[in-house]
């Protein structure tokens, strides 16, 4: 375990990947050598600008982290991108499916890319994706990419990963706008309209101006920062600077107001809650399976309240501790 992180604290590859695996695997052992490893790797941990990039199927995100990705690891900056999706089977939106969009980043050292987890919960997800956060700022990337495909709820759990989010909309947003859940247009940090190039570049403006005026009517997320909207091609490379410029200001700007740091020690907080309630569920899985069969035929037929059953399932749990 010992040579493990010392492996992953000198950049190698394989034994990042190596250490994901041991995060996302159910085994109690992989999760105990996975625990282990993560608490010797966190005083290396939370040096990266931790990123959320959610977008409609089709509005570019590919296309963009892979342009995006491809100028900051030419900068040398490190970049990572890991996937959370747990509805890609219903949108065929994983990141390996179409890795192929991702090619000339997914081959450069400077960066590394993860497809989503399988199989899995939302919380589950969002703990294998904090957990890999740490073990890849532990190695030396400088930006965690997050992505999610926009018409869910993973967004508002990577809302709670991240330091800054940013929506990716494409021209036409107008429908566009509504089909995105407004919730989500509250979580953004950055808006960043793409394909504003050839026939598009019209819309694409109309949308942004859109944007804008939806943008007045809301309650700013933060004192410290006024959400901005952007123009860029990411099939053309226009913008695609200015976006890297605009997370910079984001994060400098939070960082000399402390927002930075007190958000960061929220999600921290917070990350014990939703780890405490994929555990307890995830034990109580394990423990009782004739028991929970039996509650929840109870709970179908009336017998017990859906309060009582979890009233029964948790107290098992705590006798066989
Ligand atoms: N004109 C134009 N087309 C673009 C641009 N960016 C992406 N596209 C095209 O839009 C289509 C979808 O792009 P992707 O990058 O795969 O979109 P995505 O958001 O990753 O889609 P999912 O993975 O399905 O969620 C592709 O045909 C791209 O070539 C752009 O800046 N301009
Ligand atoms: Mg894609």
């Amino acid at each position: 375990m010992h040579e493990l992180t010392e492996k992953i604290l000198s950049g190698n590859r394989r034994a990042i990947a190596k250490a994901i695996t041991l995060i996302e695997s159910s085994r109690e052992d992989h999760q105990k050598s996975a625990q282990k490893l993560l608490s010797d790797l966190l005083t290396h941990s939370g040096n990266s600008i931790r990123l959320g990039l959610t977008g409609i199927p089709g509005v570019g995100k590919s296309t963009f982290i892979e342009t995006f990705g491809k100028m900051l690891t030419a900068k040398d900056i490190k970049v990572a991108v890991l996937a959370v999706d747990p509805s890609s089977k219903i949108t065929g939106g994983s990141i390996l499916g179409d890795k192929t969009r991702m090619e000339e980043l997914a081959r450069d050292k400077n960066a590394f890319i993860r497809p989503t987890p399988s199989k899995g919960t939302l919380g589950g997800i969002a703990r294998y994706t904090r957990e890999a956060m740490i073990v890849l700022e532990a190695s030396g990337f400088d930006l965690i990419i997050i992505e999610t495909v926009g018409v869910g709820q993973s967004e508002v759990a990577v809302a709670d990963l991240v330091d800054m989010f940013i929506l990716l909309l494409s021209p036409g947003s107008g429908d566009e706008l509504q089909g995105i859940k407004r919730g989500i247009m509250e979580l953004a940090d950055l808006i960043v309209v793409n394909k504003a190039d050839g026939d598009f570049k019209d819309a694409a403006k109309l949308a942004a101006s859109d944007v804008e005026n939806a943008l007045h009517l809301m309650k700013p997320k933060s004192e410290n920062w006024t959400v901005r909207t952007l123009e860029i091609s990411a099939l053309n490379n226009i913008g695609i600077e200015e976006v890297w410029h605009n997370v910079e200001d984001f994060k400098k700007l939070m960082v000399e107001s402390g927002e930075f740091d007190i958000k960061r020690s929220k999600q921290s907080i917070n990350s014990i809650w939703s780890d405490t309630s994929e555990l307890l569920i995830s034990k109580i899985k394990i423990s009782s399976e004739t028991h929970i069969s039996m509650l929840e035929q109870q709970v179908q037929q009336n017998k017990i309240t859906s309060r009582q059953a979890a009233e029964k399932l948790i107290g098992t749990l705590l006798k066989n501790d």
